[in-house]
């Protein structure tokens, strides 16, 4: 994105040049703060209540109080697109705890502070969705929910990032991650999915996934498309003989993903209902969304 590039800042749409908070804020300072990453297709926002709904309810766990109504968080986001002229697109809104001192006390700080970034979005190569991808098991596990809920987006996102290192240093782009019991919880930043005699399978939220906006799209895809799909709590064994898997997320949208661990699952290529999944997804993202014209 140029320099010419709008963000919105606490009521204002501002140049990149000026959008800035202060070094005295807790979302810098401690991570103290929650995000949203939003898809854009053919100028319109895809799932836009959903995300702004996961927003303050991450907002509600955390304590947060928000100066803003859902209804103005939308109007903004819809208002930063305009001022960027953008159809398609990634979007970032972040909320940060406000300004404070040098304690966690976040009573101390003052109002919390909210931007959006409206930019291009880098996607995989269109080859990955071809061929899918290859993925390994990351040593970094998720924290149990008991210690901090995987439902809140926060700013911190150390955990995902450390196990992100390790997948670059294994020469893949995403990995499994597990949780304390072993079962798999997600990816560093996508649900995860496996095809197995036909029925789709996708972790239960409880065993440490966030509850992801584009899972959701693909339970109620799946409900169309007439394919059963169910919860169910998942060991690397059971990606390990899937007949196919895939993951999803606001990013990667739905994309396969042909081995783990250095084991071809099922006959290493992208499976066909993946391959429905990918098309159903593509044609919904085009065809419904709030219009930002
Ligand atoms: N798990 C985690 C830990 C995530 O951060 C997802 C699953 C998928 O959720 P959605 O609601 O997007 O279907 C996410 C979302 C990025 C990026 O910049 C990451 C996400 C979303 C947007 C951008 O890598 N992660």
């Amino acid at each position: 994105m140029s320099d010419t590039q709008k963000i919105w800042l606490d009521g204002e749409i501002v140049d990149k040049s000026e959008a800035k908070i202060s070094v005295f804020d807790h979302g810098l300072l401690y991570g103290d703060g929650i995000f949203e990453g939003i898809r854009m297709y053919s100028g319109r926002v895809f799932r836009l209540t959903e995300h702004i709904d996961r927003l303050f309810d991450s907002a509600k766990a955390i304590l947060m109080k928000l100066p803003w109504t859902k209804e103005e968080v939308i109007q903004a986001t819809v208002d930063t697109v305009k001022a960027n002229s953008l159809t398609d697109g990634y979007i970032r809104l972040v909320i940060t705890r406000g300004t404070g001192g040098l304690g966690l006390n976040p009573y101390l700080c003052e109002t919390p502070s909210m931007f959006i970034i409206a930019a291009n979005i880098q996607l995989y190569p269109e080859e990955n969705y071809e061929n899918g991808l290859e993925l390994i098991t990351c040593a970094t596990r998720r924290p149990t929910p008991a210690s901090l809920s995987p439902q809140v987006k926060s700013l911190n996102y150390l955990n995902n990032i450390m196990a992100k290192i390790e997948c670059i240093q294994a020469g893949v782009m995403e990995g499994i991650m597990l949780n304390e019991q072993g079962l798999v919880a997600e990816c560093t930043g996508d649900n995860v999915f496996i095809l197995k005699r036909g029925v789709v399978y996708t972790p239960p939220i409880a065993d440490g996934s966030l509850d992801g906006i584009t899972r959701q799209v693909i339970f109620d895809l799946c409900e169309s498309e007439g394919i059963v799909i169910k919860e169910k709590s998942m060991t690397r064994y059971d990606i390990y003989t899937a007949d196919e898997a895939f993951l999803t997320g606001t990013a990667a949208e739905v994309i396969p993903f042909v081995k783990l661990d250095q084991r071809e699952i099922g006959d290493g290529k992208p499976g066909a209902i993946s391959q429905q999944l990918i098309t159903a997804f593509r044609k919904l993202a085009n065809s419904e969304g709030t219009p930002c014209v």
